[in-house]
Order: structure tokens, then C-alpha cells, then sequence
């Protein structure tokens, strides 16, 4: 990250002739530069001290924006929005703050409004340069003005660059504050105040609207996904309990509304992530609290065999775990069995349940806020603060334990689905050991597998297709030095209602296994990975879209990590194939059809249009064009953004709950939570 560069006092400078040197962020730079070495005085404007600062910081911010913000895709755009959101939730965590809007305005911009405190107006105290506070918050790197250790903030953490980040990266952007008796209104472009701060009408509110309208010359696409936005703002809702967060989207005529609010916090969370199984326990909810931190945890058992664990640091979502995480799960496998052995459920015999057991069915969250958390790991979420640990074990220890004594029912089923999972483990081992012995996990490829030449992964790729007569196709197609093509037959197993056993007795899995080299599960190990992209190529109709689906909750219960690394990918093969005035055309959607039968507001009549009804009949020509060609497919990557909610989809998806799947996929027909790389 840059530092903030201090000036030295009193020395002003001139802007600098063109020609010469904007983009001086360095002491040793300056020194190189010959304009800089000879300051020139008295023509021109005169920066001041401080606006030279804000120069070289969000100059910095504008040059290399993904350093900031993480891309300048659709990933760093919506960044924006969360960097806004989180001052209004630290406001809110500080019990300033009741109620977020966030506005997707028709002109392109967005309005995040908060009634918390307010950003300060006033000049910061004992500062040299006598500027208001908010504007040094919008203009100057890392300026919260909060960092003084007496609150939790989450803008401080992952996503906390600082609003000024946002402003650099804004075409514009208008700040609206209500505090100290009056409001108090501002305009920037691209980080540089337009106009001194404006006192208007008089108030009694508090409260903070920023305005702001993403850079076009910076990021890819400018436009707000609604649905994103919609997850993370449901997510912040249960993680800063009873703040009423508004989503408000006036973009495409009428005008779409949500509001999320969890009275309940984590308590709401739990069985919001629960919906479409069949739960087996109620939610216990509980928190505990220390000197400078908290902790919330919520839990809730069901029917399935997944684990589904995600713990929070200051609201971020901390995907690589650490202390806290580290601290429930001991706690959870040390208290049940020792309530197993007091009810004498577990027989002095039987050998203790592993953790895994213990959180098989398990809908967890652990949730702590904390004075200066330490972000760790390759993506900067795994909490490191030490104390954490000891933290959440105690606090769950101690009230996981009342709380089973007191729900005797619940503790009973929890129990026997941590024995059952125990006898289910034995019987995995068994078969693993018995596909081991099979050649199923170690190199013995399947037979229907059409490798390719190269054995490096940066380079190769397999392509997962649907039965023989897509296959004939796609190996035809593929470029045999880097391109490898795997049919799979039909439906592949469903592995969110399996166990593992019967999962690996799978041919179809047992067959994608041993192509992507890597194991599965515990023994998941990435470096083993054969081929650098899985590709699921599979028709653009709903049967396709349903396998599509079931080789992703595969991916993502068995080898979560290739798709955390970014390895797992969707090819878009087109539906259609028209004609246009001699000029063939590859089509991926009805919407594109109508679009372009009815442009100009005319309708055309000299389309020809050949409708694909799977892969199996594009010649091969056709497939390489459009799905396989590195130079013209869309490749679509999968990602986990949002672990939690990801997860709640695949059940959703997967689960036992018919009508919810139906509604859901209906709703969702496309799009399971992908972007565009
Ligand atoms: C600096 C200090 C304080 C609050 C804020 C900034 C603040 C920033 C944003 C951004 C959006 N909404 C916001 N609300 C507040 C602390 C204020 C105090 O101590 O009174």
C-alpha cells in the first residue's frame, strides 16, 4: 500500500509544467526530476501543502486503482459501495446508526445514506492546515479519522481503503452531511474538490448522503449488479443486527425495493442459510463479550452432510478462517463430546467423536468485532489476532454446554447424527481405500478421457462435456497440444444427498477425479492439479444447465479449493446460429434472438436461424469458434464471492425442497453467481 507522503511545511509548490513529471510519488523521484529540483516561484496557481498530499495519494489511487480496490472489474466496482457502506456500518456498530440506503440512481451514479453521526466538519484539531474533516476523509489515503482504537471499524479492515478511494475513482461524487446544527454539502471530481464546503439549511439531523458516480475512464463496466449488492447488504443486515439497510434500484422504469433487517442478528442468519433443508435442532445463539472485543456465534443442525462454517471479523467475511474459527470448532467437537459422554450417548467403548462428525449438518457462524484485527493469509481473510482463539472457545464452551442441558431433545438428535457421521467415515475410509486399491485416486486415467499433449497446468485445459455425442465434437474440435475433453454420461451423481462413499462408488466422479489429478477432500492437494482450467461445457438448455450445476456442487463440496484458486470455469456454447445478410452470426441467448429480429423497432424476415439443440450438433468448426477458441469464446469463472450465500444457493439448488429448487432456478435461470473473466 502507499503511504501518505508528508510535505515539508511551508514549502508550497507550483503545479507542475507540462512536459515535466505529474506523477511524482517519491522523495528520490523528485530528486531525479529536474522541475522538481528547481522549484520555480510565483507564476501559476500555488498548491498548498496539503493538496499536494492529496495529489500524490489518490494520483496514486487513479494509477493503479486495482491496488486499491482489487480490479477494476465488475469486482472493484462494487467495492465502492461496500467501502461507502462500511463507514455507515461502523456508525452503526458504534450504535450511531439505524438505517442504510443504498440508491441505484437511472443516471448511473448510487446514493449511500446513513443517519449516524455524520462525517465531522469541523477542522481537525491541532491539524496544520485548517481544511473541514470531511474533507481530508475524501480526499487523503487511510483519513477515517477513526482509527483512534476506541471503535470497531470495519472500514479499517478488508475493504478499508478509505472513502477517499472511492472519490479518486469517481467522476464525481457529492457529499451531504447533516451535523452540528446544519447541512453541509460539497462536489468533487476525480478526487479533487470541486468547491469549498457549503453550509446550508439548518437541522437537527444527523447523518451522511455520499453520491457517486464511478470513473468510466477507470473501471470496465459501470454498472451496478443489483444482486450482488442485494447479498452483501442481506449479509451486513444479520451481521450488524437490527440496522435497516434499503436497497433502492430506479434504474429501468419502475422502481424496485428491498429492505433487509434482522432484529434477531446471527439468530436470522442460521436459518436463512438453513432454507431448503430439513433442520434437526433449533438455533442456538449466543455471545459473549471482554474487555476489547465480542464475539456472537449461531448454530444450527440438519439433515444433510454438509459442514457449512462461516466466521466474520468486524462483518468482513473472513473465507480463510483463523483464531476464531479455530476456537469454535475446538470448542464444538470438546463440549459434545463431553455432553455425549454425560448422557451416556457415547459408550465408554465407543471412541470420541472427530470434528468432522460434529459438524456434519452444521449451519455455523461465529461473528467477532475487535479493536485492531490482523488480516492474514494469500487474500487477507484469515483473522490472526491470538486471543481470539482462546476467546470463542471459552464463550462457546461455556454456553453450548447450558445451552444442550437445557434442550435435552435437540442434544439427543445432534448426537446421533455425530454418531452416524462417525459410522459413515469409517465406511469412507473403507472406500477410499478400496478405490485406492481400485486405481481410482491415483493415475490411472479413464479410459474416456482424450488427454492432451502437454503436462503443464498453466497452460492445459479439460473440458467436461455431456455423453458421447457432445464428445465426438469437442475432441474433433479441441487443439490436442494444450486441450484435453472428458465425457461424462448423463446426469452425474447428486453429491449435496450422498455420502462419500456412495459418491466415490460413482463412475462419472471417480472418472472426473483421477482427470483433475488433485483427490478430493482431505487429501485435496492443488499443486497435483493436471490441467490448469476445468471447463464445464455443457448445452445451453435446462438439462444443461442442471449438469452444469451438479459438476459445481462438486467442485464445490469436494474440491472447494480449485474454485477458490480460480481453476473452474463455464463455456458459453451459443443457442443459435443466424444467417445475416450472408453473414453468419452465433447467438447465446432467446433475448439476443428477439434483439436482433426486432432492431430498429422493425421486424426482420431475412434471418436464418438454426437453432443448436446440443452440442452434439455443431460440426466441429462451429464448437472450436465459439466455446473452445482461447481467442473468441467467453469463458465464464466461477468464483465464491460470497462463500455463505454461495453455499445457500447450492442447497437451494441441490436440496431436498422441491418448490424452493423449481422458484429458485426459475428465478435464477443463468446465473449461478459467476463473472465474467
Ligand atoms: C470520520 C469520523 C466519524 C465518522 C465518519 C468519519 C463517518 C464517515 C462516513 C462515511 C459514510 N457515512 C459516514 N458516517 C460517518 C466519527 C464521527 C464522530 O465521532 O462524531
Amino acid at each position: 500500500m502507499a503511504k501518505k507522503r508528508s510535505v515539508p511545511p511551508k514549502q508550497s509548490r507550483q503545479r507542475p509544467q507540462a512536459g515535466t513529471s505529474t506523477r511524482r510519488t517519491t522523495t528520490s523521484s523528485r530528486a531525479k526530476s529536474p522541475a522538481a529540483a528547481r522549484p520555480r516561484r510565483g507564476n501559476g496557481p500555488r498548491y498548498e501543502a496539503a493538496d499536494i498530499t492529496v495529489l500524490e495519494g489518490l494520483e496514486a489511487v487513479r494509477r493503479r486503482p486495482s491496488m486499491y480496490i482489487g480490479s477494476t472489474g465488475s469486482r472493484g466496482l462494487h467495492h465502492l459501495v461496500y467501502e461507502v457502506v462500511d463507514n455507515a456500518i461502523d456508525e452503526a456498530l458504534a450504535g450511531a446508526c439505524s438505517r442504510i440506503l443504498v440508491r441505484l440512481r437511472a443516471d448511473g451514479g448510487v446514493t449511500v445514506a446513513d443517519d449516524g453521526r455524520g462525517i465531522p466538519v469541523k477542522p481537525i484539531p491541532r491539524s496544520k492546515d485548517r481544511r473541514p474533516a470531511v474533507e481530508v476523509v475524501l480526499t487523503t489515503l487511510h483519513a477515517g479519522g477513526k482509527f483512534d482504537g476506541k471503535s470497531y471499524v470495519v472500514s479499517g479492515g478488508l475493504h478499508g481503503v478509505g472513502v477517499s478511494v472511492v472519490n479518486a475513482l469517481s467522476e464525481r461524487l457529492d457529499v451531504q452531511v447533516a451535523r452540528d446544527g446544519a447541512v453541509w454539502t460539497q462536489s468533487y471530481s476525480r478526487g479533487q474538490r470541486l468547491e469549498k464546503l457549503k453550509k446550508g439549511q439548518a437541522t437537527r439531523k444527523t447523518g451522511t448522503i455520499v453520491t457517486f458516480w464511478p470513473d468510466r475512464e477507470v473501471f470496465e463496466e459501470t454498472e451496478f449488479k443489483r444482486d450482488i449488492l442485494a447479498e452483501r447488504l442481506r449479509e451486513l443486515s444479520f451481521l450488524a443486527g437490527g440496522v435497516e439497510i434499503a436497497l433502492v434500484d430506479e434504474r429501468g422504469g419502475r422502481e424496485w425495493r428491498e429492505v433487509y433487517k434482522a432484529k434477531g442478528g446471527l439468530a436470522d442468519f442460521v436459518p436463512f442459510l438453513n432454507q431448503g433443508k430439513d433442520t434437526i435442532s433449533r438455533v442456538v445463539h449466543f455471545g459473549g463479550k471482554k474487555e476489547d472485543a465480542e464475539v456472537e456465534v449461531a448454530l444450527q443442525w440438519n439433515t444433510s452432510f454438509a459442514e457449512s462454517l462461516h466466521s466474520f471479523a468486524n462483518t468482513i467475511n473472513t473465507h480463510e478462517g483463523g483464531t476464531h474459527e479455530e476456537g469454535l470448532r475446538k470448542a464444538l467437537t470438546n463440549v459434545i463430546n463431553r455432553y455425549a459422554r454425560s448422557r451416556n450417548l457415547l459408550k465408554e467403548k465407543d471412541p470420541n467423536l472427530e470434528g468432522d462428525d460434529v459438524r456434519e449438518g452444521l449451519t455455523a457462524i461465529v461473528s467477532v468485532k475487535l479493536k485492531e484485527p490482523q488480516f492474514e493469509g494469500q487474500t487477507k481473510t484469515k483473522l490472526g489476532n491470538t486471543d481470539m482463539r482462546s476467546f470463542v472457545e471459552t464463550t462457546v464452551n461455556r454456553h453450548l454446554m447450558t445451552w444442550l442441558e437445557e434442550h435435552g431433545g435437540d442434544g439427543k438428535r445432534i448426537i446421533q447424527k455425530g454418531s452416524d457421521a462417525a459410522k459413515a467415515r469409517l465406511a469412507a475410509r473403507q472406500a477410499r481405500d478400496l478405490a485406492r486399491r481400485k486405481g481410482i485416486l491415483d493415475s490411472t486415467l479413464p479410459g474416456k478421457l482424450a488427454d492432451c499433449q502437454l503436462a503443464e497446468p498453466e497452460r492445459t485445459e479439460l473440458f467436461i462435456v455431456e455423453g458421447d455425442s457432445a464428445a465426438g465434437p469437442a475432441i474433433q474440435a479441441r487443439d490436442p497440444a494444450y486441450q484435453a475433453v472428458l465425457p461424462i454420461r448423463g446426469k452425474i451423481l447428486n453429491v449435496e444427498k450422498a455420502r462419500l462413499h456412495k459418491t466415490l462408488e460413482n463412475k462419472e466422479i471417480q472418472a472426473l477425479i483421477t482427470a483433475v489429478g488433485t483427490g478430493i477432500g482431505e487429501e485435496f492437494d492443488l499443486s497435483k492439479a493436471r490441467y490448469g482450467k476445468i471447463v464445464a461445457l455443457t448445452d445451453a438448455d435446462v438439462d444443461g444447465a442442471h449438469i452444469r450445476t451438479l459438476l459445481l456442487t462438486f467442485f464445490f463440496r469436494h474440491m472447494y479449493e480449485l474454485i477458490d484458486a480460480g481453476h473452474v470455469y463455464i463455456a458459453q456454447p451459443p443457442l443459435y446460429r443466424v444467417n445475416l445478410d450472408g453473414k453468419p452470426q452465433y447467438l447465446f441467448s432467446d433475448k439476443e434472438l428477439d434483439r436482433l429480429r426486432t432492431s430498429n423497432g422493425k421486424k426482420r424476415s431475412n434471418l436464418n436461424v438454426l437453432r443448436f439443440k446440443g452440442l452434439g450438433e455443431m460440426n466441429a468448426e462451429q464448437l472450436w469458434e465459439t466455446a473452445m477458441d482461447p481467442d473468441q469464446r467467453t469463458l465464464l469463472q466461477v468464483t465464491l464471492e460470497d462463500a455463505a450465500t454461495a453455499d445457500r444457493t447450492f442447497s437451494v439448488l441441490m436440496g431436498e425442497d422441491v418448490e424452493e429448487r423449481r422458484r429458485f432456478i426459475q428465478e435464477n435461470a443463468r446465473d449461478v453467481r459467476l463473472i465474467d473473466v
